[in-house]
């Protein structure tokens, strides 16, 4: 027999033999209806989502820094504030960074900077980190930001009359300064 057969959708599917349609409900597919479609078949999840096959739909389960139905939107994480002590955050797709305010490093900006790491003071001077510069704590002996500088007690010729000075602070290294 010469049927006409109108075009019909997907789910409707056509026996010429039997001369019968059978119109599928979701999840189904065939001559029959007899298969189970698979949702995730035309692979709808985006950006690396795992398509999580629900039997009549599918969902799909997004890696960080996407969302959406598809995981086709890029989350902006910028809304959640995420760079700490004043760093600047740049949304990026799927992810995020930070500009660090200066002294502050980490994805988060969330380490102070070692400023001491580079062992800056001299001549058995403690240094003390701080944000974004260090100081430091001299022993007696010497002065300076660095305490790179000799302290000489002696510099303002305190003796008058010809006097000796004698400087008590470098008496450690050196017993007696040259009269002069
Ligand atoms: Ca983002
Ligand atoms: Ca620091």
């Amino acid at each position: 027999m010469n049927a006409t057969v109108t075009p019909v959708r997907i789910m409707r599917s056509v026996n010429l033999q039997a001369q019968y349609t059978c119109t599928c409900l979701p999840g189904f597919q065939g001559v029959n209806c007899e298969m189970e479609t698979d949702p995730c078949g035309s692979m709808p999840c985006e950006n690396g989502g795992e398509c999580i096959n629900q039997k009549t739909y599918y969902t799909c389960s997004c890696i960080s820094g996407f969302i959406g139905t598809n995981c086709q939107l890029d989350f902006d994480e910028c809304q959640t504030n995420p760079c700490n002590n004043g760093g600047l955050c740049i949304n990026l797709p799927g992810t995020f960074s930070c500009d660090c305010a200066e002294g502050w490093t980490g994805d988060a900006c969330e380490v102070n900077v070692d400023e001491c790491s580079s062992n800056p003071c001299l001549f058995g001077g403690i240094c003390s980190d701080l944000v974004g510069r260090y100081t430091c704590t001299c022993l007696p002996s010497h002065t300076g930001i660095n305490c790179q500088t000799e302290v000489d007690a002696c510099a303002s010729n305190p003796c008058q009359n010809t006097g000796n000075c004698i400087d008590q602070i470098r008496t450690i290294r050196v017993a007696v300064r040259p009269v002069t």
